[in-house]
Parts: structure tokens; C-alpha cells; sequence
């Protein structure tokens, strides 16, 4: 039934002018870009902090109080992302970013499917240009103890028991998952780049995100306060509905790639 979420053509059309002709875009993507890939989205239906506590599990407090619950979550959730593929939004994003050197993707995503969906491109050889991730990476870690980053990709983490668990090489204290959790602060250069990429645009893309976390959420005003416009894709409403010059309530996979394509008529 992909016709019950055909938003109006009216409203397609421009969205795709706005993009075409925008000077920079900013693209910001949620986990509703991967939610067609399989990745399960926060909250809402089917949503993870529908069985698990956010506190329990996506806080500094928590991954001290209980490592083993905490890597085991974080171990099934790599297990399930590292079955799921890119889909034709994070495709038709990787392209738009290949094409136009005024375009910032900007995610809170830590499933890597947007740098997949890059690397995808620069296989095929184009440019190639990853994403600003905003809340870390899934496969990464940190040291608790001196800040050693691990890459994008370390090894699978052994959840069998707490002595189980992975400790830095250099310094021996416990390594955790490299994303930002509540109460952590992002990544002060990160943010920045983003926030003047949001400034920078004409237009600020939001996708798949309920826009409730912050400072991710404050992105697309900083766009709409340097009088550029936003232009929403998500099947529900979000705080950003009534903001935007273009709300679609449409899903990603979908849409995106039909925003992302030529306008029918060049006026
Ligand atoms: C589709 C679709 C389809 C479905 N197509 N769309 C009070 C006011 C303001 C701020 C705060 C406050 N109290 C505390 C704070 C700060 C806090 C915060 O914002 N809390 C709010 C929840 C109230 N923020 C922080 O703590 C941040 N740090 C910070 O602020 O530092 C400064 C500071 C320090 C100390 C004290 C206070 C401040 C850090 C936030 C880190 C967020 N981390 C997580 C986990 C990352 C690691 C992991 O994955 O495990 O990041 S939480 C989770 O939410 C994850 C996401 O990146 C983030 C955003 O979620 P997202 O992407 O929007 O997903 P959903 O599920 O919410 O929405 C999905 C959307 O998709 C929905 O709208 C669907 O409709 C849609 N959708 N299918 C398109 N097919
Ligand atoms: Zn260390």
C-alpha cells in the first residue's frame, strides 16, 4: 500500500525546485533514513526505547553501573545493522553529495550506512564524500581510561561475562562503544561544522528524525534564522512540521530519491 504515503505532487515538485536551486543544502538524517533498511528507529512504534530504558543503557552512569548489559545491547545491535544494506535514500544522498560541493550531510546515525552508501560511489568511482556524524559510530570504541579511539570498525566484543569485555591495549582500562550518550557532550569541531554548514545553506533537509534530541534538533533553525528554509521528509509530524516551507509525510526510501531527481517542468 505505497500509494497511502504518496505525499501530494503539488508539494513534490517544490521541494525538488527548492533543492535544485537551493545555494548549499545542509542535510539532516534520523534514524527514520534506516528504518526501511531494517534498523530499528527510537521511538515510536517498534521503536528501541520501546523495551529498553534509555537510562539503562545510552548513558555514561549506566555503562559504568553495568558494562555487560550495556555491551551486550550495543553487540546485538551490531549484529542486526551488519545485516541490513543501505537503502535508495542513503544512495540518492551519497550521489547528491558526490555531485554538489555545496552539500553537507549532516547525521545523528551511528549505523554507518550513509558512509556505506559513499563508499558504494567511490567504488564506482566518483567522489566519494562522508558524512558529519554527529553521535559516534556503533562499531567503534573509546577507552574509558585514556580516550583511545579504535577506528570505525573494531572486533567483535565477547559479552560471555563482565571479564569478558574488551580493555585498552595501552592503558587497560575498559573500552566502550563510541557513541555520545545522554549527558555526554558531541564533538565541539563536529558541531561547529554543522552548524555553520546549517547557517551556510539555503535550504536545511531534514529527514528521519523526530527532533527531540538536542543540539541535533536546533540544526535546522539555525538555517531558518540565517533566512533559509526547511524542507521536512517523515511519515509523522515532528516540531520541525509547522517550520517547514515543505512538509512531506512520506517515508525516506521512497521519497527522497524522487526530491532528488529533476523537477518535471524547468520552471
Ligand atoms: C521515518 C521512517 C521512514 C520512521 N522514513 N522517516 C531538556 C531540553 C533540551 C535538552 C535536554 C533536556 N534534557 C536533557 C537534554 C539534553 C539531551 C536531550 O536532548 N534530551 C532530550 C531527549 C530531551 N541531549 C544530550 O544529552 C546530548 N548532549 C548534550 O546536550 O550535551 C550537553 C549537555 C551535557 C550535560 C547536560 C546537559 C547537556 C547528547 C544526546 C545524545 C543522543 N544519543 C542517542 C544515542 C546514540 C547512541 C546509540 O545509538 O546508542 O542518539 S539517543 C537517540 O536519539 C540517538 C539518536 O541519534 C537520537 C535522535 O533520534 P532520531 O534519529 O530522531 O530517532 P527517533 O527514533 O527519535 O525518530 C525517528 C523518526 O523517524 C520519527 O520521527 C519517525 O516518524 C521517523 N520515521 N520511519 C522517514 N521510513
Ligand atoms: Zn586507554
Amino acid at each position: 500500500m505505497t500509494e497511502r504515503f504518496a505525499p501530494p505532487e503539488a508539494d513534490v515538485d517544490r521541494a525538488r525546485r527548492l533543492l535544485r536551486d537551493a545555494n548549499g543544502i545542509v542535510v539532516l538524517t534520523g534514524a527514520g533514513v534506516s528504518a526501511e533498511s531494517g534498523v530499528p528507529t527510537f521511538r515510536g512504534a517498534g521503536g528501541l526505547w520501546r523495551d529498553h530504558r534509555p537510562e539503562k543503557l545510552a548513558t555514561p552512569e549506566a555503562f559504568a553501573r553495568d558494562p555487560l548489559l550495556v555491551w551486550s545491547w550495543y553487540q546485538w545491535r551490531r549484529d542486526l545493522v551488519e545485516r541490513c544494506e543501505p537503502n535508495a535514500a542513503h544512495h540518492a544522498l551519497a550521489q547528491l553529495c558526490s555531485d554538489r560541493s555545496d552539500v553537507r550531510l549532516v547525521t545523528q546515525n551511528v549505523d554507518g550506512l550513509h558512509e556505506r552508501a559513499s563508499d558504494a560511489i567511490g567504488a564506482a568511482g566518483a567522489t566519494a564524500v562522508q558524512p558529519l556524524t554527529l553521535h559516534g559510530s556503533l562499531f567503534g570504541t573509546r577507552c574509558t581510561g585514556c580516550g583511545t579511539r579504535s577506528g570505525a570498525r573494531s572486533q567483535r566484543v565477547d559479552t560471555t561475562s563482565v571479564d569478558t569485555l574488551p580493555r585498552c591495549d595501552g592503558c587497560g582500562a575498559p573500552l566502550r562503544p563510541d557513541v555520545v550518550w545522554f549527558g555526554e557532550s558531541l564533538d565541539a569541531d563536529v558541531l561547529e561544522t554543522a552548524f555553520e554548514a546549517a547557517r551556510a545553506s539555503e535550504v536545511c533537509f531534514v529527514i528521519g528524525t523526530s527532533a527531540l534530541v538536542q543540539p541535533a534538533a536546533s540544526i535546522p533553525l539555525a538555517t531558518l534564522d540565517a533566512g533559509g528554509s526547511i524542507i521536512e521528509v517523515n511519515p509523522g509530524a515532528t516540531l520541525l512540521s509547522g517550520l517547514a516551507s515543505v512538509s512531506l509525510r512520506a517515508p525516506a526510501a521512497s521519497t527522497v530519491p524522487l526530491l532528488l531527481s529533476r523537477p518535471s517542468s524547468s520552471t
